[in-house]
């Protein structure tokens, strides 16, 4: 296409930029010499990263940009679907296909048989995917969510507590680190935690797993899978038994402690001892000095992603709310936008940018997590195992035709069997795709997409307060087209079909849509341009401020949970192995933990350069060598895991490890093999997913399922 043919060539030089292979939002540095990105390294000089990085930067986003088995151009499938076999087609062939076939299922099974899937709307590839769809008149997008953060972020809209992002390290006197490995999942996390433990802060850290924070914490507390809820009951416990708590910030600001009171009455720290494992003289040490602060909570994906995930949140927001962490230096400051600033989930909730509300309500997953799914939804997504359904019996209706872009289903959801035949089942299937990944095998259309390094995007930073700016340093390679570009040519195509809706998607380019992020902000494209990032003074919260709630306060008793009828309280649900009979727990004695992040890795992606093959060449089971020895097994020999009540097998090749207690296992996530034969290309051999289930159960609040903690059992390969 000619906008493709005349785009302009860019300048060599020496460039600030922001690294956006995760939302770490590395500060970058980027040499630019003949059109071709020749380094990318830290940028010491950003206000939020200060020149931490890591080696997906470095190596991992040039890699990705020059990698020889890169998607260049768009193709149709050549053979049946999942055969691996392609033709090379045009652009406007492979956009008007596309856009009749959206038509016909459109005409013949409504918009709402049309259904995306991205990553979620911390980047904008989703917002435009989910735009798209709306504009077609389908509420129904997945993001993986689900399975990253979503507990955390549902339980922060329910309690009110807009604070993720807040963790103030840097003038804390306390860091509780929960579920958290920051030093491998985010370099910029883990430098400010090692500077706040050199200048004298304490450091909790509540992990199973011997980490290397836990390695220089204060107090590290090794809870029993997916109980930590209990631990943060019983520190509340603690602190009002002891007179620990903030009295004025609850009377001033939060809403039903006595309830929190009689609730945690039982979570005697002895109580916790029993359901965690965790000695309850530890549980209060750890209290005591939590509450001694000011502290800040620092949590990851260890306590999210569980079907008791949301209510664990509930716990620990509970936590920090009644020991008056909140908004103060030091602890969970709360977060907003500047002044004038929009980001990705404000637009998808703007009333301009929406379907009626009849139709959203509409959204797969709506009726049973109405807190996750449709109008009232964190990022107003579906419910993805409710999709997968869908697809495979057309119930609650019809799901017919996928738009997948920037996310590799079949490796990083449950159940990559099931997952196939969903695929398998629907009419029409496009794919927008670096490279060509197992999930891509199973579309009729493949679209090669940008990378980091070749388009723009604008981002806040609440640390800093930075706003951060992605250059598009170097033309796309081949014919790669940026998300936004491929979304409104198709859009003007189905226009032209009488296809739509209402076109809610209303920017034409990634320029356009980052000017209008910026907004009334003052901060022009034109500075971000000369400057890479623009820092803004610092503008904290007023306690003053109400919370957003219908109480205008911290809900530790939660009024959006009990409206639908939900536990309006923290408590401990635990996890589901405890409620397996005697004779699975015997058939599967270990626990399993999964989704372990590898330095050389970004979850399915670099999983062909061979810098990082080098650093891991295979997937990895760790196991503590005395439950190794008992099995029999020696360091490096494949074995099968099967996990009780999952969906299949996978082998993985045991890592002596004394990290994790001699009852658990732990492994990575999201391999495959991209040099082995189409369409699994490995995904459904090696990768933890093959064998884990997404049929439930869910966590009442957000739906979501558990990826850790279940019962499992591994035997010795046989070849
Ligand atoms: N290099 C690299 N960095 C990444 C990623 C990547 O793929 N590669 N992915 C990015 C993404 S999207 C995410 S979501 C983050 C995730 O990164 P993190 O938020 O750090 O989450 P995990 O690495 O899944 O797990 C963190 C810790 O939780 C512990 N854990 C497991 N079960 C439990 C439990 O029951 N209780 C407690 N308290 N802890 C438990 C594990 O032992 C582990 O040490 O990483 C991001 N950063
Ligand atoms: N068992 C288990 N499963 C897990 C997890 C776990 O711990 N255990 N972790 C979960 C978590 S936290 C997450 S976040 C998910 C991650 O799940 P995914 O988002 O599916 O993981 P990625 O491998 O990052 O997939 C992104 C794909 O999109 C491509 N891509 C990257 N950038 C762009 C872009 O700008 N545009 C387009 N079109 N494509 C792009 C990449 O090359 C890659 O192929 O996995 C989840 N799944
Ligand atoms: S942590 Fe690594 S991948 Fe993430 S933004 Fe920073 S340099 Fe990029
Ligand atoms: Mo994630």
């Amino acid at each position: 296409m000619g906008s493709i043919e005349t785009r302009p060539t860019k300048p060599d030089g020496v460039f600030t930029t922001t690294c956006w292979e995760c939302s770490a939002y590395c500060g970058a540095i980027a040499k630019v010499e003949g059109g071709r990105v020749v380094e990318f390294g830290p940028n010491v000089d950003s206000p939020h990263s200060a020149g931490a990085f890591c080696i997906k930067g470095i190596r991992g986003a040039p890699g990705l940009t020059y990698n020889p088995n890169r998607l260049l151009y768009p193709h149709r499938r050549a053979g049946p679907r999942g055969s691996g076999k392609w033709t090379r087609i045009s652009w406007d062939d492979a956009l008007d296909e596309i856009a009749d076939k959206l038509t016909d299922v459109r005409r013949n099974y409504g918009p709402q048989s049309i259904v995306g899937a991205t990553s979620g709307a911390a980047f904008s590839r989703s917002l435009v995917t989910a735009l798209m769809l709306r504009s077609i008149g389908s509420p129904n997008w997945m993001i993986n969510q689900d399975l990253c953060g979503g507990c955390r972020a549902v339980s922060a809209k329910v309690s009110g507590l807009p604070i993720a992002s807040g963790e103030d390290i840097a003038n804390t006197r306390c860091a509780l680190v929960v579920g958290r490995n920051s030093h491998i999942a985010d370099p910029v996390e883990w430098a400010k935690l090692k500077a706040a433990r050199q200048r004298g802060a304490d450091l909790i850290v509540i992990d199973p797993k011997r980490i290397p924070a836990a390695e220089i914490a204060s107090i590290w507390i090794r809870p029993r899978v997916g109980t930590d809820a209990a631990i943060a009951l019983a520190m509340i416990h603690v602190l009002i038994r002891e007179n620990r708590y903030d009295t004025d910030f609850v009377r001033h600001h939060c809403h039903g402690f006595d309830a929190l009171e009689k609730r945690v009455a039982t979570f005697t720290p002895e109580a916790a001892e029993k359901l965690t494992g965790v000695p309850a003289a530890t549980i209060v040490d750890a209290a005591r000095m939590y509450a001694s602060g000011p502290a800040t909570f620092v949590s990851g994906h260890g306590i999210d992603a569980a079907s008791n995930g949301v209510q664990t949140f509930r716990a620990f927001h509970a936590l920090v709310a009644i020991s008056g962490n909140i908004d103060r230096p030091g602890g969970n400051l709360r977060q907003r936008l500047p002044k004038g600033f929009s980001n990705y989930i404000d637009l998808l909730h703007r009333p301009e940018h929406r379907l009626p509300l009849a139709i959203e309500q509409r959204t797969i997953g709506a009726d049973r997590f109405p807190l996750w799914a449709g109008p009232r939804g964190w990022q107003t997504a579906c419910h993805n195992p409710t999709v997968i359904e869908a697809m495979l019996t057309g119930k609650p209706h019809p799901v017919r035709a996928l738009y997948a872009s920037g996310v590799n289903i079949l490796v990083t959801y449950p159940d990559t069997r099931r997952t196939i035949e969903a695929l398998r089942a629907l009419d029409f299937v496009t794919v927008a795709a670096h490279q060509m990944t197992p999930t891509a095998e199973w579309a009729d259309i493949v679209l090669p997409k940008t990378t980091t390094l070749e388009e723009e995007e604008v981002s806040f930073v609440p640390s800093g307060p930075t706003v951060v700016f992605t250059r598009a340093l170097v033309p796309p390679q081949g014919q790669a087209r940026p998300e936004i570009e491929i979304a409104t040519d198709l859009l003007d195509r189905l226009e032209a079909r009488q296809a739509l809706t209402k076109r809610v998607l209303p920017w034409r380019s990634q320029r356009e849509l980052n000017i209008h992020l910026l907004g009334d902000s003052q901060i022009t494209i034109e500075q971000l341009e000369a400057e890479g990032f623009v820092q803004l003074p610092p503008d904290p919260v007023p306690r003053s401020q109400p919370f957003p709630s219908a109480s205008g306060r911290v809900e530790l008793y939660s009024l959006a949970l009990s409206e639908i009828g939900l536990d309006p309280l923290p408590d401990y649900l635990p996890p589901n192995r405890d409620d397996r009979p005697p004779d699975i727990r015997s058939r599967y004695p270990l626990t399993i933990v999964t989704g372990d992040r590898e330095k050389s890795y970004h979850h399915s992606r670099f999983r062909d350069q061979p810098w990082a093959l080098k650093v891991s060449p295979d997937p990895r089971l760790s196991i503590h060598p005395a439950t190794a020895e008992a099995h029999g097994l020696s360091d490096g020999e494949w074995v099968e895991v099967e996990v009780a009540g999952g969906a299949g097998t996978c082998r993985l090749r045991v890592k002596f490890s004394d990290a994790q207690p001699p009852d658990v296992v732990s492994t990575g996530m999201g391999w495959w093999r991209p040099a082995e034969p189409a369409p699994h290309r490995g995904a459904l051999d090696i990768n933890i997913n093959a064998a884990l289930t997404y049929s439930g159960p869910y966590d009442p609040i957000s739906g979501s399922s558990d990826i850790r903690g279940q019962l499992c059992r591994i035997t010795r390969c046989q070849d």
